[in-house]
């Protein structure tokens, strides 16, 4: 039996945080390395998702390109799974040319299939901007629960969808002005063609989670509708029918087909460019799609409805384990409020198996969790270190002083023969709920197998037998120890380097696979160390402290307080041109100061400028910036600084207030 997994691919639009990794990453990861430990045949894809309006809308605030943002975000995302030893066979992305002529191909076969039809809409349309606005191109006050701030599509307080065009008090999202009401075509997807086979597809999803399946059946219920499947952008892969020109797909119709295209991408790449149909063209294929709540209804219910409508037989959803959210300290993660925890930041603090640890004993399975870092410590130190790390350390030490390192493999009487049969026990059930995605509990169990080592342990006290009966302190070692191999490939998929090294320890050789954990053999220690560390309070504190302040710090953003009024004589006070940066340099001993030579046109001038950390000398060569002339001149570090040039800051730093044409010397006013 093969397997495809898959987790939602994320927008290229942002950094990766831990409400990320906690639902549809993490959980994907684990299934599938303990997957591979039971021998399965599996392929793990994933890639950014890099159309759909936040991107452009990012794009055209910075004034770039928006496959710009997608490099920036593909890259940045890519590196803080790297950090956690997420491993994808492959991490692919939706902007690359084989996705946009796999998708093109989606939407033909439906077409020619009768399964999509043409429309006239009404949509919003700013006649500054000349644009249609879609989705998030437009803000305004949500029709059902009055509250400001709508997004086009949706709204984000009370998650209500609806018609773009019932949006109150609409504004365009670029220019702030208001839109008008404009007819324009839309294609859309019949999705109550598919009713039926939906129907009886979903008959046998029983073994599904309640919330994927209860809310399939509802919607079921209610009558399926029609889907608009296209937009008015130029962002997205163009829409493959000529009377369609500057039209592209809606992001939600290309996306779930990067799962295929990832997948083809990874066959081209190991050189066997047919394989990706040996897994999606087999019916059998158990494809499992590892997703956010919020993701459910394009992967429930669309998704299976546009593979349904090819002509290519693709397989369909196995299974949609769909978490849960994760919120952080008692509050929603937000990202514009920059309430978060950022995957690459946190694992230059601490061990990324840490967080997979937590993340895991915490997982948002059923219901929404929370990530708290006192909660974080707690797990790291009173589970990993004071259980598990504790049962290694006191065998293995124990071992090194009586028994030169060896834990030779001895025969059992009858209460630690039952400590491993009870063991075993629990490994069937580890694995059981490894199948069922249950990785909270499993790191439950897997503590209370290190638990009872260390209760055997305090129980046998080998520390008083050792003077009397050696081999039965020999049994006490050797099955302490087994417990540990046990957990060693227990644990492997959740905390994968820890498990090799804690092999290493017992010189194991790498693990194959699941069976690898029962087999009975002699233990030679080596070169141990402390399996686990613990994280000491200050660390704690330090990061709540950091998370607060970076929150202070985007909440003030928007509130920087407006100064006192000034008269427009005060304002015409004020010299302001244009001048041309001809040399710069770094002042020494400073860390903030470039000394700059400006020429104005009439003269030229020295100044120095406290943008050094924001700037670097070569960089400003040429520019031409605004600068206040009528400065009084002032003395710093032995310079006469004549001038001030304008800059902007904000978190990012400094950011030179520079002209797009004009001489040196122009006016500003
Ligand atoms: N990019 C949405 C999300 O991250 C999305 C998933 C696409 S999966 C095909 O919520
Ligand atoms: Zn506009």
């Amino acid at each position: 039996m093969k397997y495809i997994v898959t987790s939602a691919l994320p927008y290229a639009n942002g950094k990766l945080h831990v409400g990320h990794v906690a639902g549809a990453y993490l959980p994907a990861d684990i299934f599938v390395r303990y997957l591979r430990l039971q021998g399965k045949d599996v392929v793990f894809v994933c890639g950014t998702d890099e159309h759909g309006t936040p991107i452009s809308i990012s794009a055209d605030k910075e004034g770039i390109q928006p496959i710009e943002i997608v490099k920036r975000y593909h890259q940045s995302i890519k590196a803080a799974f790297d950090g956690i030893g997420i491993e994808f066979d492959n991490f692919s992305g939706t902007a690359r040319a084989q996705h946009y002529e796999l998708s093109q191909r989606f939407f033909s076969e439906l077409y020619e299939n009768g399964h999509i039809k043409a429309k006239t809409t009404r949509q919003f349309y700013c006649e500054n901007c000349q644009r249609y606005l879609p989705d998030r191109y437009v803000e305004g006050t949500c029709p059902q629960c009055d509250k400001a701030g709508a997004r086009g599509d949706q709204c984000d307080a009370c998650g209500q969808t609806y018609e773009t065009t019932a949006l109150k008090d609409p504004v365009c999202k670029i220019c702030g002005k208001r839109p008008v009401i404009k007819e324009t075509k839309h294609w859309f997807i019949l999705l109550d063609h598919f009713t039926e086979q939906l129907k009886q597809w979903i008959s046998h999803k029983d073994y599904w989670k309640e919330n994927v399946r209860n809310f399939m059946l509802n919607l079921l219920d209610q009558g399926l509708i029609e889907r608009s499947i296209t937009r008015d952008l130029s962002w997205g892969v163009p829409v493959p029918l000529k009377e369609a020109e500057g039209k592209v797909l809606y992001v939600w119709f290309d996306a779930p087909i990067g799962y295929i295209s990832s997948t083809i991408e990874w066959a081209a790449k190991i050189g066997k460019p047919e394989l990706w149909k040996d897994y999606w063209l087999d019916p059998d294929t158990h494809l499992i799609h590892f997703i956010g709540k919020d993701n459910i209804i394009f992967h429930a219910l669309i998704w299976p409805a546009m593979l349904m409508g090819q002509n290519t037989k693709y397989c369909l959803p196995h299974d949609i384990p769909a978490n849960e959210f994760m919120n952080l300290e008692g509050d929603k993660i937000s990202t514009s409020r920059n309430w978060a925890i950022w995957v690459d930041e946190f694992v230059q603090d601490f061990d990324g198996e840490y967080l997979r640890y937590y993340l895991a004993a915490n997982a948002p399975e059923k219901q929404d969790a929370d990530f708290s870092f006192k909660d974080f410590q707690l797990k790291i130190n009173g589970e990993l270190n004071n259980v598990l790390g504790n049962l290694a350390h006191r065998v293995f030490s124990f071992a090194a002083k009586h028994f030169d390192s060896q834990i030779p493999c001895v025969s059992l009487d009858e209460t630690p023969a039952s400590l491993l049969t009870e063991a075993d026990q629990i490994m069937t059930e580890i694995a059981a709920s490894y199948e069922n995605y249950q990785v909270k509990r499993n790191t439950r169990a897997i503590i209370d197998l290190a638990r009872r080592g260390n209760r055997f342990f305090d129980e046998q006290k080998p520390w008083l037998v050792i003077k009397t009966d050696k081999e039965k302190v020999k049994q006490t070692l050797w099955v302490c120890a087994s417990l540990l191999q046990r957990i060693s490939v227990a644990l492997s998929p959740i905390m994968p380097k820890h498990m090799l090294a804690l092999r290493k320890m017992m010189s194991l050789p790498s693990l194959t696979c699941w069976q690898d954990a029962f087999i009975k053999q002699d233990f030679l220690l080596h070169e141990f160390k402390p399996l686990m560390k613990k994280i000491p309070d200050e660390a704690i504190a330090a990061q709540i402290q950091k998370l607060h302040s970076k929150a202070d710090n985007s909440a003030k953003k928007d509130y920087e307080p407006i100064k006192a009024q000034i008269s427009y004589e005060q304002f015409a006070a004020l010299d302001l041109r244009l001048a041309k940066v001809l040399e710069a340099s770094a002042i020494p001993k400073t860390d903030k100061l470039l000394k700059l030579k400006v020429d104005l046109g009439f003269e030229t001038r020295e100044l120095v400028a406290g943008i050094a950390q924001s700037y670097k000398a070569e960089d400003i060569i040429g520019k031409t910036v605004t600068m206040l002339v009528n400065l009084q001149p002032r003395k710093i570090r032995n310079t006469m600084s004549n001038g001030m040039i304008l800059a902007a800051h904000d978190d990012d730093g400094l950011h030179l207030v520079s002209s797009d044409g004009g001489q040196p010397g122009a006016v500003v006013q």
